[in-house]
């Protein structure tokens, strides 16, 4: 047998997301042909402790308490960044100076100037680099664009989505510390903005370009809570809530929601986009299924299909079971691990870059100040590749 080319990670952070990509590291080369072997190199967290049990968990070699040493280190090729969102920058740039390659969960980082800082470091290294944004990798949500980008719409008059939970609704809730870091402005940067519609705007701009201009309107029901690191109760500072209509550059209209006080709803994520001739929607509770209504079928059997994606010929299921078997959440990363692998052989970047995230980003940060101001923003918005 080839000999592969090790693919050694440095992992930064060990919460949801670190379990997420860890697992993805794992699967991908069991499931898809690959010249690169993923090797899980080291995990860094400040906890030694906790660190230990989770690299002995998922098979890491070695655990650093100091993210710096593993940025630095000559045994690690690749830098995944599983931390909050205030630290990003500041790692992937250290990862970028230090020629390693660079992943970083999403969104990019904190606001729009971290993010272009990081966008210049990978692009002055000449880095591979991408952001998780893992629905796109969802089968239903990658065959969606496929039919989009065949024409098969025809002209797009709207896309709109929503992405709804109900976890922070306790006032006893704390911001800040581990599990709680994405009710702290400073430590996330924004709320249900960036964790949550973060993942409907990088889909939306994926499958139907760039969003130009916003008008949001943004909530915060809970106006202080106990800070975990101060322990004094302190003004929050995120959104608990958001709504925003906004123009794409082809013309159609969107609309956006997102809150975490819908009660009842965990992770109701919602995307339909309607073009001239045909319409699709998906929904994170039923993520193998794609609906599809084509206005051109004959009348007789015209009407909503809903179509299993589980065929070896519709995308990533061919490296999966048999036709008619599920996969699920957890499959969005190994996919997204499994094209980044092929990226680095084909020597062509893979979506999203980090050039891509911050067109996101710019996106989240024009509605976070049109909710503000109470004004329409331009975004600046460009292009994803
Ligand atoms: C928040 O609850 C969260 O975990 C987000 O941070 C993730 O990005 C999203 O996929 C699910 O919800």
């Amino acid at each position: 047998m080839k000999q592969k080319k090790q693919l050694r990670v440095g992992m930064i952070g060990y919460g949801f997301m670190g379990k997420t990509h860890s697992n993805a590291f794992t699967l991908a080369p069991k499931f898809f042909d690959s010249e690169y072997q993923p090797v899980l190199q080291t995990l860094s967290a400040r906890n030694r402790e906790n660190a230990e049990e989770f690299a002995a968990k998922w098979g890491y070699k070695n655990v650093e308490t100091d993210w710096r040493k593993v940025v630095s280190s000559p045994d690690i090729d690749v830098v995944d960044i599983c931390v909050p969102n205030n630290l990003h920058a500041e790692i992937a740039i250290a990862a970028a100076e230090a020629g390693k390659m660079v992943l970083t969960e999403k969104p990019l980082a904190i606001d729009v100037a971290e993010g272009e800082k990081m966008v210049a470091a990978v692009k002055k290294a000449g880095v591979p680099n991408m952001t998780w944004y893992n629905y796109r990798r969802i089968p239903a949500v990658t065959l969606a664009k496929q039919i989009i980008d065949s024409g098969k719409l025809g002209k797009i008059f709207h896309l709109r989505a929503q992405f709804l939970q109900d976890w922070t609704m306790s006032a006893d809730l704390p911001q800040g510390g581990a599990g709680t870091w994405r009710l702290d402005v400073d430590a996330a940067g924004s709320g249900v903005t960036g964790d949550l519609l973060a993942h409907c705007i990088d889909t939306a701009m994926w499958w139907n370009g760039p969003i130009t201009r916003v008008c949001a309107r943004t909530e915060t029901f809970i106006k202080e809570r106990k800070h975990v690191e101060s322990g004094k109760t302190q003004p929050v500072g995120i959104d608990d809530a958001c709504v925003f209509l906004c123009d794409f550059e082809n013309g159609s209209l969107g609309n956006f929601e997102s809150t975490r006080y819908a009660r009842g709803h965990k992770a109701k994520y919602f995307i339909e986009i309607n073009g001239e001739h045909a319409s699709i929607a998906w929904d994170l509770h039923d993520l193998q299924r794609l609906e599809y209504f084509d206005h051109r079928d004959e009348s007789i059997v015209r009407g909503w299909r809903s179509i299993h994606v589980t065929d070896g010929d519709q995308p990533y299921m061919g490296h999966w079971w048999v036709p008619g078997l599920l996969i699920g959440y957890e499959h969005s990363f190994t996919h997204q691990v499994a094209d980044f692998l092929e990226s680095l052989s084909s020597g062509k970047p893979v979506g999203p870059t980090f050039e891509d995230a911050l067109q996101t980003q710019k996106v989240c940060e024009a509605v976070i100040e049109s909710g503000r101001d109470r004004a329409w923003k331009d975004t600046g918005a460009g292009k994803m590749i």
